[in-house]
């Protein structure tokens, strides 16, 4: 029987377990990446494990997301990054350089290798045929010490793509379509691999907007086949030599089949506030609008740039309308000016921004009370733009643009006659703004440059023998990591101070939950489906450790926000029966009997008490032999600490 190309590379890679669906697996990584805004965290973690050089094929710390200095932190933890890096081994992309997933893409991305990345959009990667999976930050750590990174043996989807894509119609359409059909969790536990006919007709940017943004799946990673337009885009940067080809064989048998035709799809917009949330521009109608902004690490290559120049020229952003661009890399930034496609933004009144995430983040560019901004990024959860009431919806930059000129949601197929868009021959090369690391004999030299905002890992202790702790908050379905610990121009720079971010934690929901549960000393959370869905932040679960969250107790997880809590000692537990989530109010006191013994013992099933009420209800709690040990040693930094002596 054949294999998938996702089973093919995972295989190849295997360190530990059996590749069974379902059953976890230890996988050697090749590559990691981190951004800021988790990287200090990830490096505070790294450095607690004594390795003095990262044991990887390649490792790359980016400065991307805080990239807004409104005070010393931003800056002071960029520092740090540095610092580490040069010490350790890895190469440092400095701030301007670019958002990481479009840098390493361009720069560092090998079919066929494994990386991961301390951010849920690195299945960027996938767009060149590499397995590219969003982790934790210890994950990463981990990582870059040699450790294997463990995932579920996933079970494969294929998309199968058969056409081509009319006019103006975009990549972003596909994965919207995709998400229409799938929803924000119909990709857990699940790869998704595109095939078909309908490959050959996308370029390897169009392929990475469609894998970064398969992130909102909820899956473990998308993946295209290397082919030969993967091998003349490698070619272009300058790097031919690390291509191969990568697909899966010919009678590879997948878990699912998604048909999709892209000659019948149109253009499309999630609308406000979920990805999943998909209509077309007819079902929407002539929607008027306040801001759009185009970028982000979904739609920032210079071919989207190139679109969009190619719509503004000429014309003048419509007088309600605040147009926003920021390209993806300091190499598109520069190949626009080379190409005269900034000048055109520029007269047409766009307001360009630096290389980085941006707006994506709430970094800036936060829209009026209100207001409707039409963005080319991933995530319109609500509150991410920094405007509580902001409506947000998602879109494909053809739409973005021709809808900033004419002041209203415009089907960008009525802009008449496409050109052809070919991408140069040759990509301008320039890695000057890539710091290389010191040499091993030179590193013992390299001092860490450490800020006052950098405070160190909240304390952890190991699994106690039995937990009673009241129900200090109770939410609903989907919660995001954006609900959890919220991130924003104000909040983001606090990222390497945990107690201090802390404060902000699940304030969107409610405000006095960090008081409320630092008052009672210790937790649970109780939640309902898809809990912790969206980023790979690890502070989503660190700041509940630190405001003593034992235990969350939801229907179902997101996947990286549950390696997550495992990671920092948190007990995840699920409901065997969903109903019974409404038999807990919030300040129900639970009680978790025995529960070191019962996980010591490897049992997956036991009844929580509602002391309140004296019911008893059944969880799930699915920990493994090596996620069960992380648990009872109060968290993955002790665990590795321990293995490691
Ligand atoms: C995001 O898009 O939500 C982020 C910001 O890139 C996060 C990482 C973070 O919170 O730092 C992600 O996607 O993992
Ligand atoms: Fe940056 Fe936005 Fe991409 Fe996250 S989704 S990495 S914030 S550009």
């Amino acid at each position: 029987m054949g294999l998938t190309l996702t089973e093919k590379i995972l295989r190849a890679h295997l360190v530990d377990g059996e590749p069974i669906k379902g059953q976890e697996i230890g996988i050697r990584i090749d590559q990691t990446l981190t951004q800021d805004a988790t990287g200090t965290m990830a490096y505070l973690e790294f450095e607690a494990m004594g390795v003095p050089r990262v044991r990887t094929e390649r490792s790359v710390a980016y400065i991307d997301h805080n990239t807004l200095q409104n005070g010393f932190e931003n800056a002071d933890d960029h520092r740090f990054i540095g610092s580490v890096a040069k010490k350790h081994g890895i190469h440092f992309s400095r701030p301007g350089n670019g958002i990481c997933h479009q840098v390493h893409l361009e720069r560092y991305g090998i079919p066929g290798k494994t990386l991961i990345g301390s951010d849920s959009h690195t299945p960027t990667g996938g767009g060149i045929g590499m397995i590219a999976i969003g982790a934790g930050g210890l994950d990463v750590a981990v990582a870059m010490g040699g450790g294997a990174y463990y995932i579920t043996y996933p079970q494969v989807v294929k998309v199968n793509l058969t056409g081509k894509l009319s006019p103006w119609v975009a990549a972003k359409d596909v994965i919207l379509e995709v998400l229409r059909r799938l929803s924000v969790k119909g990709g857990v536990g699940k790869v998704i691999e595109y095939c078909g006919e309908g490959v050959k007709t996308l370029s390897v940017p169009e392929r990475a907007t469609i894998t970064n943004m398969g992130a909102e799946l909820g899956a473990t990673t998308s993946i295209f086949p290397s082919d030969e337009i993967t091998k003349q885009f490698l070619e272009a940067q300058g790097r031919g030599e690390v291509w191969s080809e990568q697909s899966a064989d010919p009678d590879a048998v997948y878990d699912e089949v998604v048909d999709i035709n892209l000659s019948e799809l149109v253009p499309l917009a999630a609308c406000p506030h979920s990805p999943d949330n998909v209509k077309s521009c007819e079902e929407i109608g002539k929607l008027k609008i306040d801001q759009v902004c185009i970028g982000s690490c979904t739609n920032s290559s210079l071919l989207d740039m190139m679109k969009v120049a190619h719509i503004l020229k000429g014309k003048t952003v419509h007088p309600d309308v605040s147009l926003s661009i920021a390209p993806g890399s300091k190499q598109v930034l520069n190949m626009m000016a080379d190409m005269g496609l900034l000048s055109i933004m520029i007269a047409a009144g766009a307001r360009i921004l630096e290389s980085a995430c941006g707006p994506c983040i709430g970094m800036g560019q936060s829209p009026n009370s209100g207001g409707i901004s039409l963005r080319t990024f991933n995530r319109n959860f609500l509150g991410r733009s920094g405007t509580k009431d902001g409506q947000i919806y998602l879109v494909s930059p053809e739409l973005a643009a021709i809808s900033a000129v004419t002041g209203y949601l415009t089907d960008p197929r009525e802009i008449g006659e496409m050109p052809e868009f070919v991408l140069p021959e040759k990509f301008t090369v320039n890695d000057n703004m890539i710091a290389l690391p010191a040499s091993e004999d030179e590193a013992a030299d390299v001092e860490i440059l450490r800020g006052p905002n950098i405070k160190p890992y909240p304390e952890t202790a190991p699994l106690e023998a039995s937990i009673e702790a009241p129900v200090s908050l109770k939410v609903e379905d989907n919660i995001t990591t954006d609900h959890i610990m919220p991130a924003g121009a104000k909040i983001l720079p606090l990222r390497s101070n945990i107690p201090a971010i802390s404060q902000h934690c699940f304030t969107v929901c409610d405000e006095a939950f960090p008081t409320r549960a630092k008052e009672l000393g210790k937790s649970i959370i109780v939640g309902g489906s898809n809990y912790g869905q969206g980023s790979s932040r690890e502070h989503a679960a660190l700041a509940p450790l630190y405001l003593g969250i034992k235990a969350v107790l939801v229907k179902s997880f997101a996947r990286i926000h549950r390696a997550n809590l495992v990671n920092a000692g948190i007990l995840p537990l699920t409901f065997v029966n969903e109903a019974d989530y409404d038999a807990i109010s919030q300040g129900d006191v639970l009680e978790l009997a025995d529960i070191r013994a019962k996980v010591e013992a490897g049992e997956t099933q036991f009844t929580v008490l509602n002391k309140t009420t004296g019911k008893e209800i059944p969880v799930l709690c699915e920990l493994t032999g090596r996620t069960k040990d992380i648990m009872l040693a109060g968290g993955l930094l002790d665990y590795t600490r321990e293995n490691l002596k």
